[in-house]
């Protein structure tokens, strides 16, 4: 476990937005671990859904892929095969990660891409992983991004999507949310660092509905959405071509 998250201890002191700079990157993996309820078990999903729809020969992608927690679950469930293509636009997650996987990278068994993946190639696809990723996109961009991984994928081919979502009810959204709230408080955060990080994430963590996802994924030809995981305001879906 890398370094705890403090960074915002004393309130928003920059007042900017939240970014996945080198402070984010150091604390990251404490920081989602202890503010995403269900996060590791994402991960283990990730592994055992990779396993189960991995076709030999073709790619797998984790776009998004922060500090690589999801690229290791899909490197696991290849067990030494090649052709992992994990992707973020953060200079220092990118950087860390070629470290942290330079055995990987020298088997080329991954490749490490500094991208924007709204921006990125996808093809010849098997498995495509987006892990609380879509929502830092704009609408317009999630559209392309989600159409481009389709035409990416073979037949057969599934993306495994999670975000954090809201609901049709502002009654139903803001008691979860008062849950997640609690949730991150029993996980050490204080009310300070909540409220604060709430704010920064303002306009640049933008969720919409299940129902949403649903009916975008299915009006560019996905078919059966199944609800792999569920957790207060955090959905992991499968979609399959
Ligand atoms: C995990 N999937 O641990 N292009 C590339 N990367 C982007 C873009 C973009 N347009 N926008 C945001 N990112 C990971 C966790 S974190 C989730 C993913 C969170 C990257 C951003 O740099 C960050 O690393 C990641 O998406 C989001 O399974 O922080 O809630």
């Amino acid at each position: 476990m890398g370094k705890q998250d403090k960074i915002f201890e004393k309130g928003n002191v920059s007042g900017l937005p939240f970014s996945f700079n080198q402070e984010v990157t150091e604390v990251f993996e404490d920081m989602i671990d202890r503010s995403v309820p269900g996060y590791n078990t994402t991960l283990r999903i990730i592994q055992q859904q990779a396993k189960n729809h991995y076709i030999d020969g073709s790619n797998v992608y984790d776009l998004g892929c922060s500090l690589g927690a999801s690229t290791s679950s899909l490197l696991n469930a290849l067990n030494g095969r090649p052709r992992v293509i994990a992707i973020d636009n953060s200079d220092s997650m990118v950087r860390f990660c070629t470290e942290r996987f330079s055995r990987s990278i020298k088997a080329e068994q991954v490749k490490f891409l500094k991208e924007d993946i709204s921006q990125s190639e996808i093809v010849n696809a098997s498995v495509v992983v987006i892990n609380f990723v879509l929502q830092f996109l704009s609408i317009k961009e999630r559209v392309g991004l989600m159409q481009k991984i389709y035409q990416g994928l073979v037949p057969g081919g599934v993306l495994i999507l999670s975000e954090k979502v809201h609901f049709d009810s502002k009654k139903r959204t803001a008691e979860i949310s008062n849950i997640h709230h609690f949730f991150k408080a029993t996980n050490g955060y204080s009310k300070l660092e909540i409220s604060s990080k709430r704010d920064s994430l303002e306009g640049v963590l933008v969720t919409e509905t299940e129902s949403q996802h649903i009916y975008r994924a299915k009006e560019l030809g996905f078919k059966d959405p199944t609800k792999l995981m569920s957790n207060l305001n955090f959905l992991t879906y499968k979609f399959q071509k």
